[in-house]
């Protein structure tokens, strides 16, 4: 039976591929997690004991990594990499954790796929590509030279680029994803669109950085976790593949769409501080993953996508409740 060690699953989009991986293959899966604030425990209940295991542990610590790695025996067996530091605005404010989990986890982690001679799929960015002007015709492809502008992204892409020279120095046997922005259940409430539902819900008013002109390219997380397993299904070892589902939308939108699918007058919002550094736009040609893996994603509806995570978010206000007065005191202290 295959074997896949998920670092980072129990956050948003590793317990996503976690249920992802229960659901459509046999695999067994360890789970390795640091359980920081991002975690949610809540996303692994009721997957079977019988194939999946969580090991609370830090990915850059090798005692606790090497072990983990040496276990994965059998030729499918791979470790698939999500943990992350995952907050461009944290990463403003302490970037010390970045480096550390992102550039420094993935130098461990690499180490023990080599010396184990373990498959690697590491999970980045977009953002590691920079970003785009509005009106540019082009959007970032495998080729799209890297030039990060933040702690968070900086730290992603020093990720990649170890992942990469690990691969062509050593020989290890890796692949890479660039993915765009994910929504969808169980994203943490720092995050754009569930910070604005859940703001919403509990009667207050959206919080948009800037004029919000800024374009993002959304995919639901499901679709991420398809990607992500066609990719370590049918990829070619050292390839890097970027994941889209052509969702681009300016922030000022989403806002809008947010507030009159919760019923509520579409400019009931508020301009805040922008982002020191903010990306303008983010756009991904996806056509390497259509073509070569005949990838497809589910949910090409955004409306629809965003409708279903508000009722997600709706219901699961026992999960973020106890959480959203401390995440908004921090972001009232900077402004926002
Ligand atoms: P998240 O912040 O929701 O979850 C990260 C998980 O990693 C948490 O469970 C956390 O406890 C764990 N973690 C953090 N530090 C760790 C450490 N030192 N050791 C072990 N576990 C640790 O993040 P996410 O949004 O689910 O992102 C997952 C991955 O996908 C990240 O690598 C991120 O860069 C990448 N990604 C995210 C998006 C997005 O839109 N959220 C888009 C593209 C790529
Ligand atoms: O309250 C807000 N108001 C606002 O206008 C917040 C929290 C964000 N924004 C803006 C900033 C961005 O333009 O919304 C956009 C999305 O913000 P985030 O949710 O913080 O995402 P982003 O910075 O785009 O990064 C995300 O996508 C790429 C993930 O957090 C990263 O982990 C991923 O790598």
């Amino acid at each position: 039976m295959q074997h896949v060690l998920v670092t980072g699953g129990a956050g948003f989009i590793g317990s996503n591929f976690v249920h992802h991986l229960i659901e459509h293959s046999d695999a067994r899966v360890t789970v390795l997690d640091k359980m920081t604030y991002a975690a949610s425990p809540e996303a692994l209940e009721g997957l079977p004991s019988d194939r999946v295991e969580l090991v609370v542990g830090d990915v850059a610590d090798a005692a606790v990594v090497d072990p983990l790695v040496a276990r994965l025996t059998g030729p499918e067996d791979a470790v698939v990499h999500f943990a992350a530091e995952s907050h461009n605005d944290n990463s403003l404010r302490d970037p010390s954790p970045f480096i550390q989990t992102n550039i420094v986890g993935t130098f461990v982690l690499l180490e023990a796929v080599r010396a184990h001679d373990v498959r690697l799929h590491h999970v980045s960015t977009d953002e590691v590509y920079g970003d785009l002007e509005l009106d540019d015709p082009g959007r970032f492809s495998e080729s799209t030279p890297y030039q990060p502008s933040s702690p968070y992204s900086a730290s992603k892409a020093g990720a990649d680029h170890l992942v990469r020279a690990w691969a062509r120095s050593f020989g290890v046997r890796a692949t890479l994803s660039n993915c765009s922005n994910n929504y969808g259940p169980w994203q943490h409430i720092e995050k754009f669109i569930p910070r604005q539902i859940t703001g919403v819900l509990t009667g207050g008013r959206p919080r948009l950085y800037g004029a919000g002109a800024n374009v993002r390219d959304w995919i639901h997380t499901a679709d991420h976790s398809s990607a992500v397993w066609a990719i370590l299904q049918r990829g070619t070892p050292g390839a890097t593949y970027l994941i889209g589902a052509d969702g681009e939308r300016s922030n000022l939108e989403v806002v809008r769409l947010i507030l009159e699918l919760l019923g509520r007058d579409p400019d009931d919002f508020d301009h805040v501080a922008d982002r020191p550094g903010h990306d303008l736009r983010y756009a991904i040609d996806p056509t390497r993953l259509r073509t070569e893996l005949g990838w497809t994603p589910a949910y090409t509806d955004f409306e629809a996508g965003l409708a279903a995570t508000i009722e997600w978010y709706r219901g699961h206000q026992d999960w973020w409740g106890p959480h959203k007065e401390a995440v908004e005191a921090g972001y009232a202290a900077r402004g926002q």
